[in-house]
């Protein structure tokens, strides 16, 4: 629709709603099937859908924010780069009466009236499955870690690490020898791994923050001339084709599962909002885990 109205909660028409997504990026496998299906759940819907990319920077996402402002979009959804730094333009966008939906990332946002809902992952509790997999496998072995950490300062980044702490906290023979971020990238994660491989010659664990991150740190690895899963494991976060074959083929050790397909719940958010009833203020992606044995069972019918 053209005329767009300003006005939330009229939904009683026939008239399309408009949805403008502001994007992180196109950073990992995880974010494309994101994408996918925020695009396929749109169509499905009926809505039409505004999509920017932000290429991982807060300050293409506050712009293309503020053009979905001014084009009196019907509600603005968005994932947030980093947890900081909102409160403006998300003042902006409730003094304009456009809705807004978190998916996927959180904000630190004191005045939570600034959006309607988070849909999205408990990403302290990733972090603690991955802890709790750890424990498991190398008991009370001196263990040394290294960390592959998402983009500073986003939500996953910060919630998998605090979690992943959190369970190894006061158990004395795991030792997180180095931490360093690798951005969410494959690119990113092999980089570092390649210093913190030159750095130290006893790296027992890779935890990383994504899939792909692990794969790159996989590459890292095989170019040092070590067999990854077996002189060094590695447990990651998303459990994407790419991460699920590397765990199938055992050189990952073990995903913990983060769902990217939050299309269908955002849309059906979307047009409770616009039809005037509430929703619930955080609604969580259910989520599992998988072992090596696991991922070459899932793998044939997995979706992305
Ligand atoms: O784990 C990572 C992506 O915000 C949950 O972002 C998402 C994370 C996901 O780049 O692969």
């Amino acid at each position: 629709s053209d005329s767009g109205s300003g006005s939330t909660g009229g939904g009683g028409g026939d008239e399309q709603i408009v949805m403008g997504f502001a994007q992180v990026g196109a950073e990992s496998g995880w974010r494309t099937a994101n994408t996918k299906s925020i695009q396929e759940a749109a169509e499905e819907a009926g809505i039409e859908l505004k999509f920017s990319d932000a290429q991982q920077k807060q300050e293409n996402q506050i712009k293309a924010i503020r053009s979905y402002i001014q084009q009196k979009v019907d509600v603005i959804a968005f994932s947030p780069v980093v947890e900081t730094g909102w409160d403006t333009v998300l003042k902006e966008a409730q003094d304009a009466g456009i809705p807004v939906i978190l998916t996927d990332r959180a904000v630190d946002s004191e005045d939570t009236s600034l959006y309607v809902t988070f849909l999205g992952s408990d990403f302290v509790e990733e972090g603690k499955k991955a802890g709790e997999w750890v424990v498991e496998e190398f008991g009370s072995e001196p263990t040394n870690i290294v960390e592959l950490q998402g983009t500073t300062g986003s939500a996953p980044a910060i919630d998998r690490k605090e979690g992943f702490e959190e369970v190894l906290a006061g158990q004395s023979n795991f030792t997180v020898i180095a931490s360093q971020t690798g951005d969410f990238t494959r690119d990113g994660g092999k980089k570092v791994m390649e210093a913190f491989l030159q750095q130290n010659p006893d790296i027992d664990l890779v935890y990383a923050h994504n899939d792909d991150m692990g794969l790159g740190a996989i590459e890292a690895i095989e170019a040092a001339g070590k067999v990854p899963g077996q002189d060094i494991k590695i447990v990651t976060v998303d459990a994407v084709k790419d991460g699920m074959q590397a765990l199938a083929d055992g050189k990952i050790n073990f995903i913990v599962e983060c769902s990217p397909l939050l299309g269908p719940q955002l849309m059906e958010i979307t047009k409770t909002v616009l039809a005037g009833d509430s929703v619930e203020p955080r609604i969580v992606t259910e989520e599992t885990t998988f072992t090596q044995e696991q991922a070459k069972e899932a793998l044939p019918s997995r979706q992305y």
